[in-house]
């Protein structure tokens, strides 16, 4: 049996390890920036992407050191993502991961300034010889696509533009679902899908651990606009029934229906999985984790 809280906390410290690394070999960059980079990246986030993506590789049976830095570029993705999203002209955010947002302390332009910077350094890293030596081209190349791809304008950038525009308006299923799947669900699939390139996964072993992907990142979106309405603000770490205006899960199908997809999407995820056999449990853990999850 997989202790689940013992790995998540194992593999947190090993990306935090391998992001220090990352962030003490950045020589050159002046001091407002760097200290807010650092401010963001080591602060306290559940890492759940670089672990989903670190987990796949493990459950192929395949070492996860030539992975480490690609699942460092995506956490510094992520984080790019939440300070941008953080920003006066997007959420407008005083608090994240229980400290003010990155606006709130070094400003607006350094904030702007600091998400570009994690963006640009997390493609400088997976295209750097330093980090990648281990990994052959294609590989390397076909991980930077998918990363790109689902970071970019057709997706988790694509979810975040709807998200923007569809504020205070009726909206519907279709437009929330474009949403999720885009803003949130894109970049987690992604992980799951790297994760499996590097492990080896042959094409329908592939096929099915996207779709895993898809199912937990949705239900990972899910269970957010469910706990905007019912979480506890200090276990979050952030302001709470902020939503109102906006397309959720909650809004078209309602609290019930939300909570009931959420375990209908763990259960496929589970299933889609089966495959690994005995290895599946740790991609089970992780998925159920994603669907019960309070903060
Ligand atoms: C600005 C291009 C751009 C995109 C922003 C991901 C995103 C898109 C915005 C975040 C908005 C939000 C709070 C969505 C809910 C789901 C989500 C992504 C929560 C934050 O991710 P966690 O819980 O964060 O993994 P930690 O703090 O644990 O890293």
């Amino acid at each position: 049996m997989i202790d689940l809280n013992a790995y998540l906390n194992e593999k947190r410290i090993l990306i935090e390890n391998a992001l220090r690394e990352i962030f003490i070999s950045l020589k050159d960059v002046p001091g407002i920036l760097k200290d807010s980079m650092e401010y963001m990246l080591f602060s306290n986030g559940k890492k759940i992407r670089p672990i989903l993506a670190l987990a796949t590789c493990e459950s192929l049976g395949k070492p996860v050191d030539n992975l480490l830095p690609f699942a460092c570029a995506i956490e510094m993705i992520h984080t790019y993502s939440l300070i941008h999203d953080d920003l006066p002209s997007m959420d407008n955010d005083d608090f994240r991961r229980g400290k003010p947002t990155c606006h709130r302390v070094f400003g607006e332009a350094i904030a702007i300034l600091t998400g570009d910077a994690l963006l640009t350094e997390a493609f400088r890293i997976m295209s750097d010889s330093r980090y990648t030596e281990g990994v052959s081209p294609r590989i390397v190349k076909k991980i930077i696509f998918e990363i790109a791809k689902a970071a970019g304008a057709e997706g988790m950038v694509a979810g975040q533009a709807m998200d923007i525009m569809y504020d205070g308006r009726e909206g519907s299923k279709s437009i929330v679902d474009y949403i999720h799947t885009h803003k949130t669900c894109a970049l987690i699939r992604a992980s799951v899908r790297v994760g499996a390139i590097m492990g080896g996964a042959k094409k329908r072993e592939l096929a099915a651990l996207t779709r895993y992907g898809e199912c937990v990142g949705l239900a990972f979106q899910i269970v957010d606009d469910v706990l905007d309405i019912e979480g506890d603000e200090e276990i979050v770490g952030k302001k709470l029934k902020k939503d109102r205006t906006k397309q959720t899960y909650v809004k078209h199908y309602g609290l019930a229906t939300s909570k009931l997809k959420v375990e209908k999407l763990v259960e496929e995820a589970e299933k889609c999985v089966q495959f690994l056999g005995e290895k599946a449990e740790l991609l089970k853990g992780l998925a159920s984790y994603i669907g019960s999850r309070n903060f």
